[in-house]
């Protein structure tokens, strides 16, 4: 299948042969998240003749921009979906194909191919071009599989196979390396020690490289869809915290907007840095200041600033109407703010592969440790029936059984 994914992938980057200019993917959560986060991060080695688009809402806002200014002849849609029957993406592949065909297209089986273990939905749908994978891969851990079609267009077939290659190299390292110098290991054991020792609930990340802007994103799906458990294997309730809230947004940007709670809120947030010490691009004074400002955020939360500190220096822009002490005060720091600073030599499909499955090992070390199923989601479940009972209530106003608040906003919406 790889091989078979990798060969179709270098067919579509012959432009001049195949036509494409763009891609559009087309999956939620595990069969979009994924090539999501990748493509970007891994900017420097896309195909300069290829762009790339990712629709996963069922909100007709997000494939609405992306078809503008898109012609048929050169668009392929990849329907990224294992069971080919999630409603979104099932709307958004017909929502595509209607406007494929109203816009003048041909050679539907040409333009759309799917990424799913469903191939006889596939074929009713019209596509006849599908790669498959295995029905017990989980949608978060599905990046390696035929799911990362859109990064292999992206990369190509060598790039991609490197970030396999990187990937492989951290399961041999999770598999071998003892555990005090286990990374995957020693991080879910942090996670542990912070979650249920410390009680902090949750975790914030701190990329400091814009092509990993998505990560935060990746990242929770991967470890809250996982470990965000209250029960063990058995179904007996657990009598400890499991998953933290993952949440984040790319250095320096988070600086200037939530940093503020990290250094000085009345809770304490681990921050998980990722620094990379050589870039893509060759403005070498923006990076050095992008590092300095990532060091200078793990230095201020781990040593803070004293009272006697603060007293120490001027502060023009603090309001006359205060005295020095009571200003010193709201510039102090408590500092011993925990963090962790992972970096990278450089961000390439082989350290990308690495560090994903890195995080991959890390869940499944948590997640063994509390003593949760890693691999289910029911969480998600749930939400799907009760959406597709009520759709159909949308256009009747039939509210018979609805508890009040959902029956009252029906109406609401109805009216
Ligand atoms: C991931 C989850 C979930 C899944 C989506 C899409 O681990 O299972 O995010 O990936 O619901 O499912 P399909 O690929 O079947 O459309």
């Amino acid at each position: 299948m790889l091989d078979a994914m990798l060969a179709y992938a270098e067919t579509v980057r012959d432009t001049a042969a195949s036509g494409i200019r763009h891609v559009v993917n087309i999956g939620i959560g595990g069969s979009d998240l994924g090539p999501q986060m990748a493509v970007p991060a891994l900017d420097a080695f896309v195909h300069p003749g290829l762009q790339f688009h990712f629709v996963a809402n069922v909100d007709g806002h997000d494939i609405t921009p992306v078809l503008r200014g898109l012609k048929p002849a050169e668009t392929l849609f990849i329907v990224a979906s294992k069971t080919f029957t999630t409603q979104e993406t099932m709307a958004n592949a017909h929502a595509a194909r209607a406007w494929f065909l109203a816009n003048g297209g041909t050679d539907t089986a040409k333009h759309f191919v799917a990424t799913t273990t469903n191939v006889k939905a596939a074929a009713e749908f019209g596509i006849t071009t599908t790669f498959g994978f295995w029905d017990w891969v989980g949608g978060r851990y599905s990046l390696w599989s035929a799911i990362g079609l859109p990064l292999a267009i992206a990369i190509g077939a060598e790039h991609f196979r490197a970030l396999l290659a990187g990937a492989h190299a951290m399961d041999r390292h999770f598999a071998e390396a003892p555990l005090g110098k286990n990374v995957p290991a020693l991080l879910g054991l942090l996670d542990v020690w912070y979650r249920n020792f410390h009680r902090f609930t949750s975790r914030s990340v701190a990329p400091y490289h814009q092509g990993l802007k998505r990560l935060p994103a990746y990242l929770q799906q991967l470890e809250m869809e996982s470990n965000g458990k209250r029960v063990d294997l058995e179904g007996a309730p657990l009598p400890f915290g499991t998953s933290p809230v993952v949440w984040g947004e790319p250095g320096t940007n988070g600086q200037h907007a939530y940093f503020q709670m990290l250094h000085q809120g009345s809770d304490v947030i681990p921050v998980e840095f990722i620094l990379v010490k050589r870039p893509t691009h060759a403005l070498a004074e923006l990076h050095a200041k992008l590092l300095a400002n990532g060091l200078a955020q793990a230095q201020a939360l781990m040593l803070g600033k004293t009272t006697g500190q603060a007293m120490g220096e001027r502060a023009p822009t603090a309001s006359k109407q205060l005295d020095a002490a009571t200003i010193a005060k709201h510039r102090t720091f408590p500092g011993n703010r925990p963090s962790t600073t992972l970096l990278l030599d450089q961000l390439t499909p082989r350290s990308l592969g690495a560090l994903i499955a890195m995080y991959e090992h890390r869940v499944f070390t948590s997640g063994a440790i509390w003593g949760l199923n890693s691999f289910d989601q029911w969480g998600v479940e749930l939400g799907k029936a009760l959406a597709s009972d009520l759709l159909p209530r949308l256009a009747s106003g039939d509210a018979a059984g609805l508890d009040a608040s959902t029956a009252g906003l029906l109406e609401r919406l109805r009216s």
